[in-house]
């Protein structure tokens, strides 16, 4: 092996949904870790990618073996940089098996989903201009700053009323059809049961109904809900005191957009403060609306899509994809558990742990004490990126730590046991993603 530390340069993508210019924190960080990026004020910095996707490479800094080189490469030439018992977990393939992302989020992303293993497979193999891997992404969100998305379809009671309340949902989706609903869902139906399966069959009739009507009836029951939400916002208070400002809000990013219908009456509204995290399955719809994250995901860049977007849509494929859960979004929300294999003096390093094998995140902060913080080797390869503060990190017992300035993103190979330096006077904060 080369080298167990070294500083890799991360590119980004300018999707439209970016905060603008230097107000990302995306574009901060790339101008940060390389100084020549000119950081264009009326472009949107959406996503900074780190790891060994082929779509955005990383490239190797501050080692004079491996100077210039893109990451993937590299990985594919050392497998020891994986690690054999990964390489053997993950099909054989000789690349991290997460990908590491900063968001930063100026308007809504697209509602999406996710594809499953078997899923990715045929939606890659059908349409790879579209789906350009063949893997899955579960994916985790950790809240830099204050957070709000969408997640997951609301209970069932909270969309009956739903459907009761906002009539031009109900005229989009027809009597009958809201009949034949909120007479038959059972609320607290148990997950598995035939009554669940039958719940999610009633829901999954309702969104296909409401995503396959055509534009003009989207557009004119649009047009008449945000008037409804501006001029009468008392009839939305009844079901979130929230939703008639957001349904304004979002209807300025995507004048009349189906997303109006799909995102905000039918998915739950969440809100995360700074350090609260949450889980997306496969196949679970969501759609992110502001906030600075950090986001961790399997190696994958399939997204179905059907609102809020640009972006090519696939109703289809959105539809009978889903799994109609209908669970409260508590679940979805992360534990910050212990983490016993960091000690020093940080003023916290917890783990985020998702229930899948690509990838935990753990996040370390130091306050203005400053300190030491010692990490166990780990059995795999990690991506770690400051996003706060300046620092160091060195390899144990190295008498030549390296600058860790917020931006500065570090790639350390398997086995290796660093130590990071928070300075005094100010917080130092980083979040490290691996894999085990
Ligand atoms: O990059 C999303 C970004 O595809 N977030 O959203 O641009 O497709 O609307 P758009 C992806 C991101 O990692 C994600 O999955 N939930
Ligand atoms: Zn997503």
């Amino acid at each position: 092996m080369v080298s167990k530390l070294f500083r890799i340069d991360c590119g980004y993508q300018n999707y439209d949904w970016g905060k603008i210019g230097s107000s990302s924190s995306v574009a901060q960080f790339a101008a940060s870790s390389n100084p020549s990026t000119e950081i264009d004020e009326s472009k949107p910095y959406a996503e900074l990618w780190m790891g060994t996707h082929p779509n955005v490479p990383s490239t190797i800094v501050d080692d004079a073996a491996l100077q210039g080189q893109v990451l993937r490469l590299v990985v594919e030439q050392h497998p020891e940089y994986v690690g054999s018992s990964l390489i053997d977990k993950f099909g054989g393939k000789v690349q991290l098996p997460f990908l590491f992302k900063v968001l930063s989020i100026q308007k809504a992303l697209s509602i999406q989903a996710h594809p499953d293993i078997p899923l990715a497979k045929v939606l890659h193999a059908n349409d790879p201009k579209h789906y350009p891997d063949d893997n899955h992404k579960p994916e985790m969100a950790i809240a830099v700053t204050e957070f709000e998305g969408f997640c997951g379809f609301k209970p069932l009671d909270q969309l009956s009323k739903t459907l009761a309340t906002v009539p031009e949902l109900n005229e989009i989706i027809g009597g009958d059809l809201v009949q034949e609903f909120t007479k038959n869902v059972v609320p607290d139906a148990e997950e598995g049961s035939q009554q669940d399966t039958a719940n999610r069959k009633l829901l999954q009739k309702v969104f296909g109904k409401l995503m396959n009507s055509p534009d003009s009836v989207i557009e004119a029951q649009a047009k008449k809900m945000v008037e409804r939400a501006q001029n009468d916002p008392a009839v939305f208070d009844q079901l979130d005191s929230r939703l008639a400002k957001l349904i304004v809000r979002l209807n300025e990013q995507f004048p009349n957009d189906i997303g109006l219908f799909c995102g905000c009456l039918l998915l739950n509204h969440v809100e995360l403060n700074p350090g609260e995290a949450m889980y997306l399955g496969a196949k679970d719809p969501h759609a992110y609306i502001s906030g600075n994250i950090i986001e961790c995901m399997a190696a994958s860049d399939n997204v179905v899509r059907a609102g809020f977007t640009p972006k090519f849509k696939d109703v289809e494929n959105l539809v009978n994809m889903l799994t109609y859960s209908y669970a409260p979004i508590e679940r979805q929300k992360m534990p910050l558990l212990p983490f016993s294999r960091s000690q020093g003096d940080a003023k916290t390093s917890v783990l985020y742990d998702p229930p899948i094998a690509e990838f935990a995140v753990l996040q370390t902060i130091f306050d203005t004490n400053g300190g030491k913080q010692h990490f166990d080797a780990f059995n795999g390869p990690s991506i770690v990126i400051a996003t706060k503060g300046n620092g160091t990190i060195a390899i144990e017992g190295s008498t030549e730590p390296q600058v860790f300035k917020q931006g500065y993103v570090y790639f350390i190979a398997p086995g290796t046991s660093v130590e990071l330096v928070g300075n005094a006077g100010e917080e130092f904060t980083t979040y490290r993603a691996f894999a085990e």
